[in-house]
C-alpha cells in the first residue's frame, strides 16, 4: 500500500534493477516492498530486496570523517585529502595518484570523480570494480557493435522461446528476472531453458539441458555452433550480407571445430552438444543470457564474440524475443559505463580518441583532460604495489576482499603512502588501511539515479535523514575538486544539477553517431523522473539494432575470428577453484551481513566438492578444508555434493575477516586478464586442497559479539544475538579462561561434558534468557543450528533444556533455513512432502508458507521435493 511517506526508489543490489517503495514507520524501522509500477519487477522483490528494511541500522556505520584513527571536521579531512593529492601530483606528475570506485555509486557520485581525474587531475587513472565485472561484455560489444550497447530488455527474456543462461547463476544472482522468466514458462511451457555452467547450479531447475561445460569451454562451444549454424543453413544470409562485415573470416576459423572437436575441448558429451545446437537452430526466438561465467575470464571477450557471432549470424538481434544479452550485476554497473567510469573511457560512452577529448574538454572548459587511457584495476593495484600510484583514493568497493591476488593488494595499499577510503561502514578489510576515512551515505539517504541491465536510468531517492556526518560521494568529491583550484567546474549544489550535465555531454555534438544519448531528457523533471530506457533523443529507446545500425565507422556489426584457448589443465593434484556468490549475500555482506534472516541461509564460508574428490582426501561432509596456493590461503568448511563436477571447488566470495578467520577467497585467486578487457579471471584459480586436523568443533550462540581468537571461527548476526561456528587444532588447557574470553564475563557457566563421545556443553542462562551457549565435540558438532538461535528469543530457559542441545520432543526441529522470509528450514520442508504428502513446491507453500513471499527459494524447495520424490520412488 502506498502511505503518503511513501518513497519511490530503486533496489542497491543488483542489475536488474527493482522498483522499491520505502515506508519509514514511527518507530524508526522501514517497510520495503516491490514497487508495482517498476518496469524492471512489477511489484517482486528477491529475498536481498525483501530484507532491506533489516539493513539499515547504524551499527558499524562510519559517521564522522577520520584521519589516523582520529575524528576530525570535513575541512581538516578535505584539506588533508586535497593537500597530498596536490603534492604527489606535483611531484611526481597527475599519473601517481588514483581513483578506484565501483558500480555501486550513483551516476551522479561517479560522473564528478570521472571528471575530475579525467578532466581537471588529467590523467586516466580511475577504474572501477566494473573492471572485475563488466569489462569483457564491454569489450566484447564494442569490439561487435562500435559502442558498449546491451541491444534487448527484460520482455525478450518473456518473449524468447528458448533462453540459454551461459555462465549465469540468474536464480541467485538476478532472482527477479528469473522470476519473470519462470512465470513466461508457466504461461507458455513449449519455451525451452539451457543452462551452461560447470556446476549444476539451482538455475538448473527450469532448464531442459543443463551442459556442465569444462571451464572456459565456452568459445568452443559458441564457435562450434557458429559452424553448424551454418552447415544446418541456418544462417540469415540477407542480414549477414546487409549489415555486418567479418563472416566469412569468423567461419573460416569455426569450420574446423566439429561437434567431435568440441566435445575435448568442452568435455560435454556429442549427444548434449548436438541437443543444444539443434535447439538453438530451430529457434528463432532466442535470448542468450550470460554473466560471470562468461566475462571473468582470461578469454572473456572472445566468449562474448563468440556468442555474438551466433546471433548476428541468424540476424536474431535487436528483435523481440532475441538477442546476446550481458546481465550486469550492480545496480549501477550500467551507469557506470556511462559515465566512462572505467580508465579506458573518456566520458559519455566517447573513447580516447583525438575528436572526443577535444570535444570533452570544450564541454568541461578544461586545459588538461587526460590524453589516453589509463590503468586498468589489477594494472593499478600492480603499479600500486611497485610503489608507482603514491595516493589512492577508493570509493565504495572492498578491494582487499573483492580484488584477484588480495593478499598483494592489501601489501600494496599497506605500502602506499596516501590511501583515502570513502564508505559507509567504519570497519571494513579496506577501511583498516585507511589514513583517511570519509563517512558516505548510503541507500535510503542517498538521491540519485542508477541504470539497470536494460538501459533503464531509475531514481534512488531518499527517505532517511543524513546519520552523524555522513555526506553523499558526489558532495565529498566535489568538495575535493574545488580545494584542489577546480571550484568553477564543480560547482554542484544538487544531484539534479549534476544529471543534467551528463544528459548534456550525451547530447553534446552527438547527431545520432553516438549511442548513449539522453538529449531527450533535457529539461526533464528530475524529482518526478520515471523509469526511462536510453537512448532518450525524441523517445526512449526499448531495443536497439533493431534496424540494422550499429556504431562502427561503417555502420556495420562485426564478426570476430574466435580462436577458443586449449582446455585448461591444472598442475596435477591441484584443483581448479571457481568462485562466485550465494542466494542471500551480497559481495562482502557489509549489507546482508546484518540482517538475521539473510544470514542463516548461508552462515560460514565453505567449498563445494564432489564426493568422489572428498571422499578420496578423506574429507567428510562439514569437515574443515584448507585451500592453498602460492598466493595465499583459505580456511573453509566441505560443501560435499554432485552439483560440482570432479576436480574443481567452487568457494563464495563474501566472506571477509569481518565474519570469519580465513575466508577471503581472492587471497587465492590469479591476477590474470583478459588481454583486451583486462577483466581478471576470478573463476579459474588453482589450489591445493587438504582437510585439515581438528580438535575440535564448537557452535556458539550467544546474546552480546563474542570474540573469537579460534583457530577457526565464522560469525553471523541471528535474531537477538550472534551464532559462530569455531574450531580448536589443540586442545584447550582452561576452559573457564576460554569462556571468559570469548564472552566477555566472569560468570560460571553451568556445562556437561559426555565422556564416550567427548562432546561438551557449557550455557550461561541469566533470568531465563540465555546470554550464551557453547557445544563442542571431536566431530562437526550435530546441534540443530536454528533450534539453538531460537533460545536467544526464549525467556523462560533452565539449563538442562540448553544443555540436551536439541529440542524435545514437543518441539519439531526446522532444521537449516530455506525460505529466508517466512523461517522455513529444511526438514520442516522435507516432512511437508514426506509426511503430508506435498508434490509441488505450491502445495509445500500452502501447508509451510514456505516460497510464498519472494520466492526466491521455490528452485530449492523443488530441489527438496523431487529429491524425496526419488527417494520414495527407489
Ligand atoms: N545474491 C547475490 N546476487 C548478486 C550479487 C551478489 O553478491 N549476491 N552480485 C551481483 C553482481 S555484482 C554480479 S556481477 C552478478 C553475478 O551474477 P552471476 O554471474 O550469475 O554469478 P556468479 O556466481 O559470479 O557466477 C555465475 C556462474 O558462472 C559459473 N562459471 C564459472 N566458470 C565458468 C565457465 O568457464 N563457463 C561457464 N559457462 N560458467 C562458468 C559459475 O559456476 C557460476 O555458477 O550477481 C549480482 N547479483
Ligand atoms: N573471486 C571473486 N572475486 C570477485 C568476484 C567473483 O565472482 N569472484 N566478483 C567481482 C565482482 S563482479 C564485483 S562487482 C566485485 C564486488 O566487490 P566489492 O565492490 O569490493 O564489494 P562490496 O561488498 O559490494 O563493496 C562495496 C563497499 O561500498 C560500500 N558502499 C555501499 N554503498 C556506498 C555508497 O553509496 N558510497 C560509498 N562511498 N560506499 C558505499 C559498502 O559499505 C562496501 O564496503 O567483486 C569482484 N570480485
Ligand atoms: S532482483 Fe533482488 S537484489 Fe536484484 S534488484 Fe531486484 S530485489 Fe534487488
Ligand atoms: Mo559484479
Amino acid at each position: 500500500m502506498v502511505e503518503h511517506n511513501t518513497v519511490r526508489t530503486t533496489c542497491p543490489y543488483c542489475g536488474v534493477g527493482c522498483g522499491v517503495l520505502a515506508t519509514p514507520q514511527p518507530d524508526g524501522h522501514v517497510t520495503i516492498a516491490g514497487d508495482p509500477d517498476h518496469p524492471a519487477n512489477f511489484g517482486r522483490l528477491c529475498s536481498k530486496g525483501s530484507a532491506l528494511g533489516e539493513t539499515l541500522s547504524l551499527d558499524g556505520r562510519l559517521l564522522h570523517p577520520e584521519i589516523a584513527d582520529k575524528r576530525v571536521t570535513w575541512d581538516q579531512a578535505f584539506d588533508e585529502v586535497a593537500n597530498r593529492f596536490k603534492q604527489t601530483i606535483s611531484e611526481h606528475g597527475p599519473s601517481s595518484v588514483a581513483i578506484y570506485g565501483s558500480g555501486q555509486l550513483l551516476t551522479e557520485d561517479y560522473y564528478v570523480a570521472n571528471k575530475l581525474m579525467k578532466g581537471f587531475v588529467g590523467s586516466a587513472n580511475i577504474d572501477t570494480n566494473s573492471r572485475l565485472c563488466m569489462a569483457s561484455s564491454v569489450a566484447g560489444h564494442k569490439r561487435a557493435f562500435g559502442s558498449d550497447t546491451v541491444p534487448g530488455n527484460y520482455e525478450d527474456l518473456e518473449q524468447a522461446d528458448l533462453i540459454v543462461l551461459v555462465g549465469s547463476n540468474l536464480s541467485w544472482c538476478h532472482p527477479v528476472l528469473y522470476q519473470r522468466i519462470v512465470a513466461a514458462r508457466t504461461a507458455r511451457p513449449d519455451m525451452k531453458i539451457v543452462l551452461i555452467d560447470p556446476r549444476r547450479t539451482v538455475s538448473a531447475d527450469i532448464a531442459e539441458i543443463h551442459l556442465p561445460i569444462a571451464p572456459d569451454g565456452d568459445s568452443a562451444l559458441f564457435v562450434g555452433l557458429l559452424a553448424h549454424l551454418d552447415q544446418q543453413g541456418i544462417t540469415d544470409s540477407d542480414y549477414v550480407s546487409a549489415y555486418t562485415s567479418g563472416y566469412e573470416a569468423a567461419l573460416l576459423t569455426a569450420e574446423d571445430w566439429d561437434i567431435a572437436g568440441v566435445a575435448e575441448a568442452t568435455g560435454l558429451s556429442p549427444l548434449s552438444i548436438a541437443r543444444f545446437y539443434d535447439l538453438f537452430a530451430r529457434t528463432k526466438k532466442v535470448v542468450t543470457v550470460y554473466s560471470q561465467g562468461v566475462n571473468q575470464s582470461a578469454a572473456g571477450s572472445d566468449k562474448v564474440n563468440a556468442i555474438i557471432n551466433c546471433h548476428l549470424a541468424t540476424g536474431r538481434i535487436g528483435k523481440p524475443g532475441m538477442g546476446p544479452f550481458s546481465v550486469t550485476g550492480q545496480p549501477n554497473a550500467m551507469g557506470g559505463r556511462e559515465v566512462g567510469g572505467l580508465a579506458n573511457m573518456l566520458a559519455a560512452h566517447m573513447d580516447f580518441t583525438p575528436d572526443a577529448i577535444d570535444r570533452v574538454a570544450r564541454f568541461w572548459g578544461s586545459g588538461s583532460v587526460a590524453q589516453g587511457p589509463g590503468l586498468k584495476a589489477v594494472d593499478l593495484f600492480a603499479a600500486m604495489a611497485r610503489g608507482e600510484i603514491k595516493a589512492v583514493w577508493i570509493m565504495a568497493t572492498n578491494p582487499v576482499d573483492s580484488m584477484p591476488e588480495a593478499d598483494i593488494v592489501r601489501d600494496a595499499l599497506k605500502a602506499c603512502p596516501f590511501v583515502v577510503v570513502s564508505d559507509m561502514n567504519r570497519h571494513t578489510d579496506t577501511m583498516e588501511l585507511a589514513h583517511v576515512r570519509l563517512p558516505a551515505a548510503g541507500w535510503g539517504e542517498k538521491d540519485g539515479t542508477v541504470s539497470n541491465s536494460e538501459r533503464r536510468i531509475s531514481r534512488q531517492r531518499p527517505f532517511l535523514p543524513l546519520p552523524g556526518e555522513a555526506r553523499p560521494d558526489w558532495w565529498i568529491i566535489k568538495e575535493v575538486a574545488k580545494r584542489l583550484g577546480h571550484g568553477a567546474a564543480f560547482s554542484y549544489f544538487s544531484p539534479g544539477q549534476i544529471f543534467a550535465e551528463h544528459v548534456a555531454l550525451s547530447g553534446f555534438e552527438n547527431s545520432g553517431n553516438r549511442d548513449f544519448d539522453l538529449s531527450g531528457l533535457s529539461g526533464a523533471d528530475y524529482e518526478t523522473m520515471t523509469p526511462v530506457q536510453w537512448p532518450v533523443r525524441s523517445k526512449p529507446t526499448a531495443r536497439m539494432f533493431g534496424d540494422g545500425k550499429f556504431f562502427t565507422l561503417d555502420g556495420r556489426a562485426r564478426f570476430l575470428p574466435i580462436q577458443p584457448p586449449p582446455p585448461f589443465a591444472p598442475a596435477p593434484g591441484t584443483f581448479i577453484l571457481n568462485t562466485g556468490r550465494v542466494r542471500d549475500h551480497w559481495h562482502t555482506m557489509t549489507r546482508t551481513g546484518k540482517a538475521a534472516r539473510l544470514s542463516a541461509h548461508m552462515a560460514e564460508p565453505f567449498v563445494e566438492i564432489h564426493p568422489a574428490d572428498a571422499s578420496a582426501m578423506g574429507i567428510s561432509r562439514a569437515n574443515l578444508v584448507r585451500l592453498s596456493n602460492g598466493h595465499g590461503s583459505a580456511l573453509v568448511r566441505a560443501l560435499v555434493t554432485d552439483r560440482q563436477q570432479r576436480g574443481q571447488l567452487f568457494v563464495p566470495m563474501h566472506w571477509t575477516d569481518q565474519f570469519a578467520s580465513n575466508g577471503r577467497v581472492d587471497a587465492l585467486v590469479t591476477g590474470k586478464t583478459d588481454p583486451v578487457s583486462g577483466q581478471p579471471a576470478l573463476k579459474m584459480a588453482q589450489v591445493h586442497a587438504e582437510p585439515v586436523g581438528v580438535r575440535l568443533y564448537g557452535f556458539v550462540v550467544a546474546a552480546q559479539k563474542p570474540a573469537l581468537a579460534t583457530d577457526y571461527w565464522a560469525m553471523a548476526p541471528a535474531h537477538n544475538g550472534y551464532r559462530a561456528e569455531i574450531a580448536l587444532f589443540e586442545e584447550l588447557a582452561n576452559w573457564s579462561d576460554f569462556l571468559a574470553d570469548t564472552f566477555g564475563t566472569d560468570a560460571v557457566f553451568q556445562s556437561i561434558r559426555d565422556e564416550r563421545s567427548g562432546r561438551r556443553a557449557f550455557v550461561l542462562i541469566e533470568n531465563g534468557r540465555l546470554l550464551a551457549a557453547l557445544y563442542t565435540s571431536p566431530d562437526p558438532v550435530l546441534v540443530s543450528r536454528q533450534w539453538a538461535v531460537d533460545l536467544l528469543s526464549e525467556t523462560e530457559l533452565t539449563a538442562s533444556i540448553v544443555l540436551a542441545g536439541r529440542p524435545g520432543a514437543d518441539r519439531p526441529e526446522g532444521g537449516a533455513i530455506v525460505c529466508s522470509c517466512m523461517g522455513v528450514g529444511i526438514n520442516t520442508i522435507t516432512e511437508a512432502v514426506t509426511r503430508h504428502g506435498c508434490t509441488s513446491v505450491e502445495a509445500v507453500g500452502a501447508l509451510t508458507r514456505a516460497g510464498t513471499n519472494c520466492g526466491s527459494c521455490r528452485a530449492e524447495i523443488r530441489g527438496i521435493v523431487d529429491a524425496n520424490r526419488l527417494i520414495a520412488a527407489e
